[in-house]
Order: C-alpha cells, then sequence, then structure tokens
C-alpha cells in the first residue's frame, strides 16, 4: 500500500534529485548508491586488494584496540554510527572494562539485523540495541542521542571514514550539533582514511575488476528503478579523480556523447563531455582533523595509525 506520506517522501526526493541533477556542475548524492545491490556492491568493494581502507582500519583496531579501549570510561554505553558485520565494534568491545552496551544505529534493518545477529553471537551477555535511525541528519540523531545520553558513559563509534563523505563544512557542523546533545565527557572515536600517494587513492576508487565503476553506475540504475528515469548506465564512464587542492578522491560518471534522459516530468540534457559528481570521499591529516573541531566542544584526546600509515583513529571528548 502507498500512504500519503511515502508519496510526499518519494516527491520531496526527487525534488532534491532533479535541483542535484540541474546544477552546474550536475551531482548526485551518494546515498543513491545505497540500494540493496549497491550495499552488496559496497561489501564487495570493501574486499578488493586495492581498497585498503577497511584492511587498514581492522589492521589498526587489532593492533592498538586494548589501547584505545584503555583510554575509554569503564560501563560505557557503545553507539556506533552505522552498523554491519560489528567486526569493528568487536575489537573495541572485547578489550573495553564492562561495557553497559552495544548500540547499533543504521537506517537498514537488514543491516541493523546482521549486527545484532553478529554481536550477540560474540558476546552473548552484553546487552545489544539496535537502533534504526538515520545519523546523516543530525538533528534527527541528535535527539535519539538526547534518549540515550544520561545513564552510562558515552562513547560514540563512527568508522570506515564515512565521516569523509561529507563536505568539509557539513562535517564540522555536523560534528558541532552532535554537541549539543551528550554530556560532557563523551568520546567520539572517529576512524579517518589518511592522505597519501594519489595512485593508491585512486586505484582504491577504480579497481581492475570494475566493481566500483559498478557501484557508481547502480545510482543511475537506482533512479531508474525508483522514479521510472530512463538513464542507460551503461553509456556513463566511471571516473575517479584526485582533487589536490580539497584533499578528495572524486568519483564522476560522465558521458562521451549527447544524452537525453527523463527524470520524473524532467527531459535533461547532456553535452559530450558532461559529468555528474557523484561522490566525494575526504581525505585526512591531524591538522585537518584538529581544524574539523576548531572552536567546536570537541577536544582531539588521542591518535592511532595502522602500521603502514594508511588509517587513523582519532579519539575526541567532548
Ligand atoms: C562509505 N565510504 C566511506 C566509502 C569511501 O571510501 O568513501 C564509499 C566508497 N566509494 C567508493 N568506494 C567506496
Amino acid at each position: 500500500m502507498t500512504t500519503t506520506r511515502d508519496r510526499t517522501r518519494c516527491s520531496d526526493e526527487l525534488r532534491d534529485v532533479l535541483t542535484g541533477l540541474r546544477a552546474d556542475p550536475p551531482r548526485l548524492a551518494p546515498r543513491w548508491f545505497y540500494d540493496d545491490l549497491g550495499s552488496a556492491l559496497y561489501e564487495a568493494i570493501t574486499r578488493l586488494p586495492e581498497y585498503y581502507p577497511t584492511r587498514a582500519e581492522l589492521e589498526l583496531l587489532r593492533v592498538h584496540g586494548a589501547e584505545i579501549a584503555a583510554r575509554l570510561p569503564r560501563g560505557a554505553r557503545l553507539v556506533e554510527l552505522g552498523s554491519g558485520s560489528a567486526e569493528k565494534a568487536s575489537l573495541l568491545l572485547a578489550p573495553m572494562a564492562a561495557p553497559e552496551s552495544y548500540r547499533p544505529v543504521d537506517v537498514s534493518a537488514a543491516a541493523l539485523a546482521e549486527t545484532v545477529r553478529a554481536a550477540r553471537a560474540r558476546f552473548p551477555a552484553l546487552d545489544v540495541r539496535p537502533h534504526r535511525a538515520s545519523f546523516a541528519d543530525a538533528r534527527a540523531f541528535g535527539a535519539l542521542l538526547d534518549e540515550l545520553a544520561g545513564d552510562a558513559p558515552l562513547v560514540l563509534y563512527f568508522s570506515g571514514s564515512t565521516l569523509g563523505n561529507f563536505e568539509r563544512a557539513a562535517a564540522a557542523a555536523w560534528m558541532r550539533e552532535l554537541a549539543q546533545h551528550v554530556p560532557a565527557g563523551t568520546r567520539f572515536l572517529l576512524g579517518l582514511d589518511l592522505v597519501k600517494a594519489e595512485r593508491r587513492l585512486v586505484d582504491a576508487y577504480d579497481d581492475g575488476t570494475g566493481v566500483t565503476a559498478a557501484f557508481n553506475r547502480n545510482a543511475l540504475a537506482h533512479l531508474n528503478r525508483r522514479f521510472g528515469a530512463d538513464f542507460a548506465p551503461a553509456r556513463w564512464r566511471h571516473e575517479a579523480v584526485w582533487n589536490a587542492e580539497r584533499q578528495r578522491i572524486e568519483m564522476w560518471l560522465r558521458t562521451d556523447a549527447p544524452q537525453v534522459v527523463h527524470v520524473g516530468d524532467e527531459r535533461l540534457v547532456f553535452d559530450a563531455g558532461d559529468g555528474i559528481h557523484t561522490e566525494s570521499s575526504h581525505k585526512w591529516t591531524r591538522a585537518a582533523v584538529e581544524r574539523l573541531i576548531e572552536g567546536s566542544p570537541w577536544r582531539l584526546d588521542g591518535w592511532w595509525t595502522d602500521p603502514r600509515g594508511d588509517f587513523a583513529e582519532a579519539l575526541l571528548v567532548r
């Protein structure tokens, strides 16, 4: 059954998509990567030889997890933003002193169910409580944090360098907003991909097997499925470029020939050479993290990297 609320959400989303596609240059929000197929493709990306961040973060937690856990309060409530196999959170929960509970937060019911299953299998005595919510909208997430703050010391964990998919100014605003909803003493552990040689960065986002290209093009297929648009995904070329000035990898879909596409009631004309900007993945240095939290209630209290220096965990305290 389609409700009025579903229809309103669909028209709001369609309006946002069209605003992006009509912009100069055209853009599409990264959230359109993630339908069921896109989530499966992202899972496959994390296992590609070229895509080092997931392996690097796991290695970091294996090497430094106990040291990081020793800096977290006893009896803490671990709130993980985004969920999956709970593999990274497990590497923190195991050495943490008497964690009060583990609270994965995700919009996807399927992802949450998998996290809960994995966490309960690994820690049968631990209180595991999923929360279905979006953390991208700081206000809505703030309301959940208001509920979660209070009884036990709070530790937020945001892994995978997903913060890097926010524009830098938006990331800073999001951090400031979250700080309004958590008590002093709250810890925030942020997993961040570090700036490195351009070749390795580009290869990580343009792998030899073409999985990332399929992931990128799936955003167009997703629009076709969701809004009855008529993109021909195969006619869009995947591009990953390093923007040195903004220290980010940009993913684009580019057409080599003119194309006309219908989305909703709109007819969109693309010329040969036009591109749609589908994602920015910002990379970090310690100085960039200091700039991120400048003037906010967060203070940098710890910094660890994996043995190769590819990835960092930044521990912030409010
Ligand atoms: C989810 N996010 C952190 C990934 C990244 O590396 O920016 C998404 C991704 N895009 C292409 N490959 C992976």
